[in-house]
């Protein structure tokens, strides 16, 4: 109930989950329906759901779209059938380069279509290896808002190749000529228009953020928690450090993994513990590196749109630490 929504277009209308069972989809040229699908069994799969917009409000020059700092990403479990059992319960021909994926969005009639249609290309190796097309959120019926009755998972990559109210799936020799996929979600200079040179928001990188405290803490031994995430790989390690007045290097310490370990795609809960004397103001942040030896960089890499930050500098937060017991630690920055 608290995983951030996005939606490029209006909602469906609610009656889109009236009848699941009963929902079309066109796998490889063929309807099928969700029911059939269900037949096939279900896999679950955690992952970590994240805008690539997520981490825009650290940019400086003002990109347009909603200025996330850490709001837009979430991680869950998504429960469907595996995208390359679905297609050969179809008998469609696997051998194209990419999965083309279109959404059941309702399309304002002012507008060409192929400019506003979600509808996106993925490379077809990862997609026939990882990808799912599910119909449950955390074991309930996926939920209208979140793409239900049914949605295209691509774990590890970014959000908007998750699919929502999923109408049509094909196997395609080129990437889509819809505007979202043509132009839209590319990686670009500042003041560059989007076009298909540059790189589409596919897979996520490397990334960890803190998630408390926030602001003003008792001083003594402090817990700093957050969260760490290897994108398409399983993370080896996370970091913590603990930048005081004035310092700007950080000395690297290990931070723990705390939570349960729900797989590479999924982000694993992590653990440091500092001591703040009070008084102090000091710049916590962390970095994770996976096992195949991806590290966080230090800073954003600058891009029209805002996309892609996974920098550990932006995403430190600042501690404060008051004397136990003083009106001010119940205050908040
Ligand atoms: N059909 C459809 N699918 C979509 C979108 C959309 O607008 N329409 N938005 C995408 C984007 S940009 C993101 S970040 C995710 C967000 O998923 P959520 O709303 O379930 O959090 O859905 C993706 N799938
Ligand atoms: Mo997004």
């Amino acid at each position: 109930s608290r995983l951030f929504v996005r939606n490029n277009l209006a909602l469906p209308e609610p009656g889109i989950v009236e009848d699941r069972g009963a929902w079309t989809v066109e796998l490889g040229g063929q309807p099928t329906t969700l029911a059939a699908l269900q037949r096939l069994g279900t896999r679950s799969v955690a992952t970590v759901l994240q805008c690539s917009g997520n981490g825009r409000g650290f940019f400086e020059h003002g990109p347009s779209g909603s200025p996330w700092r850490t709001g837009a990403a979430g991680c869950v479990i998504f429960g469907g059938v595996p995208l390359s059992a679905a297609l050969a319960s179809v008998g469609a021909d696997l051998d194209a380069p990419y999965v083309t994926v279109t959404g059941g969005d309702p399309l304002p009639a002012d507008v060409a279509p192929r400019d506003v249609v979600v509808e996106r290309s993925v490379p077809a190796a990862y997609a026939l290896r990882h990808a799912i097309l599910a119909w449950e959120l955390n074991g309930a019926p996926l939920p209208r808002v979140h793409g239900g009755p049914l949605r295209f998972v691509v774990p590890g990559y970014f959000g908007c190749n998750q699919v929502k109210w999923l109408r049509r799936i094909a196997m395609t020799a080129s990437t889509s000529d819809a505007k979202i996929m043509r132009s839209g979600y590319r990686f670009r200079p500042i003041g560059e228009a989007g076009s298909e040179g540059q790189p589409s928001m596919w897979a996520m990188p490397v990334k960890s953020w803190i998630t408390s405290p926030l602001g003003i803490v008792e001083a003594g031994r402090v817990v700093v928690r957050g969260v760490a995430m290897g994108g398409t790989e399983p993370l080896a390690r996370v970091e913590v450090a603990v930048l005081r007045e004035g310092q700007e290097a950080p000395r690297w310490a290990a931070a723990a993994f705390t939570g349960p370990d729900l797989g590479r795609f999924a982000w694993r809960e992590v653990s440091a513990t500092l001591d703040l004397a009070v008084g102090e103001r000091a710049r916590v942040v962390l970095r994770a590196t996976t096992a195949g030896g991806a590290t966080q960089p230090e800073h954003r890499r600058e891009n029209h749109r805002g996309y892609g930050h996974n920098g550990w500098r932006d995403h430190g937060v600042t501690l404060r630490a008051c004397a136990p017991g003083d009106a001010s630690c119940r205050e908040t920055e």
